[in-house]
């Protein structure tokens, strides 16, 4: 059931290549008669190919169908079930935009819609899958040797095996580059390293097959490839961190490493800050997509239960206050997607990208998206505390997508030094 079996595949890559043209600029005035379409008010249908709308309507169908029944058990017990990662590959969800190793190579205005329709179900599942495909795929295809390539991509790409990415420590969040935690050449064994250190909030890290860890070799940051198998007892411990208040339906742990013998041949090519930092690019991308899916789904929601309450003999919709947060919500969500596609055109380009631009999405449409989540909330009055009208966990979700991967002040400061060329971190 893969949305690109081998024959479409390499049609899908032709299709990514040629996009269909865009809406050609009217010469008419704006008719009265051209519908305003509410769940899409910018048209931003109409920027993506072929390609990204069949892929937008598998990844859709899929999490409609079989994510959004499992959410609510999910997120009341903190069970994250590892198939889904499973159900995924086999779907060519995960590591879309990477060429080979079973995955589409489609391109980056695709995978966001992925994350968007993942996304719109729960931010927690979007992470689980983010982590394995931006995280974990992406830096091995990125900075991988063949033999690295070719001994996990595959096995990443079809849910086979579940990876983590370990940057965060408990004394080092916001500046990673002050990280504790160390590689050092094994005294006997040679071409290993001795990894210690204490990695904390690490989504999937208790179910992580293969562990992306990053720690300094003589002050220099590099990357490692923990396998969970080849750990000798006592080395590798990843113990769970239950009771969230968000994000509940994902997955998190630490990582305790006590001198855990790496071989050399895991390490990464890449040295310094840069290493870890590439995959965020991706990973943040892909946020700016998903919260808008997760804003979508409480306009969605909102706009229903407004349309069917009824309160002083009128629908809870025909008050203006309601309408307001409405149309502030669907204006700031369709902004939002606009500039993340037009971010995503630019990452596929020559030209590419700066990451500046990546940071102002990713901050802006979580900010967005937590602000207008937590007012359109209140249309639901009483109604919002019970989970079943799903709004209270998009809300609790959002304020970790804005936390993680970069919180919205960190990077405002990575916009504000682009913008003066001071620094105010420290
Ligand atoms: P700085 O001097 O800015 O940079 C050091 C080196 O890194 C390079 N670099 C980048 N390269 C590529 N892309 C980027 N976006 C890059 N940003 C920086 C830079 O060029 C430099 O390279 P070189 O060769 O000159 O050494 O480093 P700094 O220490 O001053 O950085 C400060 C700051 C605040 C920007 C940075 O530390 C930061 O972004 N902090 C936020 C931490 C963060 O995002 N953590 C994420 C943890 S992972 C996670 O949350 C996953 S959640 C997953 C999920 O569940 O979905
Ligand atoms: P701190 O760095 O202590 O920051 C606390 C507050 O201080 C923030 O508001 C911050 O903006 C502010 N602050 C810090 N420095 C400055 C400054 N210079 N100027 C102004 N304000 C400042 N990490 C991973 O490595 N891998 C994962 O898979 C992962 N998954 C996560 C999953 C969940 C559910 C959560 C909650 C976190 C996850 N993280 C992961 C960690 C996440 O990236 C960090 O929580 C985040 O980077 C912030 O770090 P911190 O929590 O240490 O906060």
């Amino acid at each position: 059931m893969s949305f690109l079996t081998s024959t479409t595949r390499q049609a899908s890559r032709l299709l990514s290549r040629h996009h269909l043209p865009l809406p050609q600029p009217q010469t008419r005035c704006a008719s009265s008669k051209t519908p305003f379409q509410w769940d899409d008010p910018l048209s931003s249908q109409s920027l993506l190919t072929e390609e990204e709308i069949s892929i937008q309507e598998t990844a859709r169908s899929y999490c409609q169908d079989r994510l959004l029944p499992r959410v609510l058990d999910a997120y009341r017990n903190e069970n994250y079930d590892r198939d889904i990662l499973r159900e995924m590959g086999s779907l060519g969800l995960l590591g879309p935009t990477i060429q080979g190793y079973s995955c589409p190579g489609v391109s980056s205005v695709a995978s966001g819609l992925i994350t968007r329709e993942v996304e719109r179900v729960d931010s927690g599942y979007r992470s689980g899958m983010s982590v394995q495909s931006s995280l974990v795929m992406g830096p091995i295809d990125q900075f991988g040797s063949k033999a690295q390539k070719d001994r996990w991509l595959e096995k990443l790409a079809q849910g086979e095996l579940v990876g983590c990415f370990g940057l965060t420590e408990p004394n080092h969040g916001s500046d990673p580059g002050s990280m504790e935690t160390t590689a050092k050449p094994h005294p006997t064994k040679k071409g290993y390293y001795l990894l210690s250190g204490a990695k904390t909030w690490i989504t999937n890290s208790p179910i992580a097959d293969l562990l992306l860890v990053w720690a300094k070799v003589d002050g220099q940051i590099k990357g490692f490839i923990i396998e969970r198998a080849a750990c000798p007892t006592g080395t590798l411990e990843t113990p769970a961190l239950k009771n969230k208040n968000g994000l509940r339906a994902s997955i998190t742990g630490m990582i305790q490493l006590d001198n855990c013998p790496v071989p050399a041949e895991n390490m990464l090519d890449v040295t310094g800050l840069k290493g870890p930092f590439s995959c965020l690019n991706s990973a943040r991308f892909g946020i700016a997509f998903g919260v808008v899916g997760a804003l979508e789904d409480c306009i969605e929601r909102a706009r229903t239960y407004s349309l069917e309450r009824k309160q002083f003999n009128n629908p809870l919709a025909k008050f203006q206050l309601v309408q307001k947060k409405l149309a502030d919500a669907a204006t700031d969500a369709s902004y939002g997607m606009l500039a993340a596609i037009q971010v995503g055109r630019l990452k596929d380009s020559e030209a590419g990208l700066a990451p500046e631009m990546i940071s102002m999405i990713k901050r802006q449409n979580c900010d967005r998206a937590l602000h207008h989540s937590r007012t359109l909330q209140e249309i639901f009055g009483g109604n919002a505390v019970s989970d079943e009208y799903h709004i209270g966990r998009h809300v609790a979700n959002l304020f970790v997508t804005q936390t993680y991967e970069g919180q919205s002040d960190i990077h405002a400061l990575i916009l504000g030094r682009a913008i003066t060329g001071l620094q105010a971190f420290f």
